[in-house]
């Protein structure tokens, strides 16, 4: 599957944390049939063999869905489980060797947080851009919070799609407005939501105003 702009527009990114009594899968279907329009398996603490096994679960709801299906970090489990492709931060490899492996029809999606990031993601064949924290968030601890001028710079340097990443909420993402980004990548906005379905269809109405 080749990436389009529109796929940005709510991109979902998993994590357990909220689970509850519920399947991840459970949490997944009601965003994917209230719209989002891209999914992120993110998974930092399991094994391979659960890995791949759940990653073939979720993407088998993305096909019907028809949206892409990402693999955070962890390229083997992505090849393991035919995914649509991952998505590597700056230390995840060399973006060369993994679109060798991958080849040209999966996406790869990079973190950055300059200008300079970005340009070299670009440059070596990235299909988008992930860019952020745009706003504080506690889901992840090490992300350094960016400017929305810094945003702006990046999304004005680049022709590939670029989501925006890190404490997005419906209360705060038409701060976004005119930074250029095509859409949001969001965890908890979406799966710490006692209503996923409802949280899904208000972030992409407003997502669709950027
Ligand atoms: N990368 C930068 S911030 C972040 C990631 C994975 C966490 C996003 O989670 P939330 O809950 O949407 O702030
Ligand atoms: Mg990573």
């Amino acid at each position: 599957m080749k990436i389009k702009k529109d796929h940005m527009l709510l991109y979902i990114v998993t994590d357990r944390a909220w689970l509850g009594a519920r399947q991840l899968s459970e949490q997944v279907e009601d965003s994917l049939h209230a719209g989002a329009t891209m999914v992120q398996l993110r998974e930092k603490d399991m094994g391979f063999g659960d890995f791949v096994k759940e990653a073939k679960e979720i993407g088998a709801l993305t096909k019907k869905y028809q949206v892409p299906f990402i693999i955070n970090d962890n390229v083997d489990v992505a090849v393991a489980a035919d995914a649509d492709g991952v998505h590597l931060g700056q230390e995840d490899g060399d973006l060369a060797e993994i679109r060798k492996r991958l080849g040209k029809d999966k996406i790869i999606g990079i973190s950055a947080h300059n200008v300079e990031e970005a340009l070299k993601a670009q440059a070596d064949g990235a299909d988008y851009l992930g860019v952020g924290a745009v706003f504080p968030t506690d889901t992840k601890k090490d992300a350094n919070p960016l400017t929305l001028g810094l945003l702006k710079s990046i999304c004005g340097a680049v022709h590939i799609p670029v989501v925006a990443i890190g404490g997005i909420t419906k209360d705060n993402i038409m701060n976004l407005a005119g930074s250029g980004v095509d859409g949001v990548a969001v965890i908890s906005a979406i799966f710490a939501q006692k209503d996923i379905g409802k949280a899904t269809r208000e972030l992409l109405d407003l997502s669709k105003l950027l």
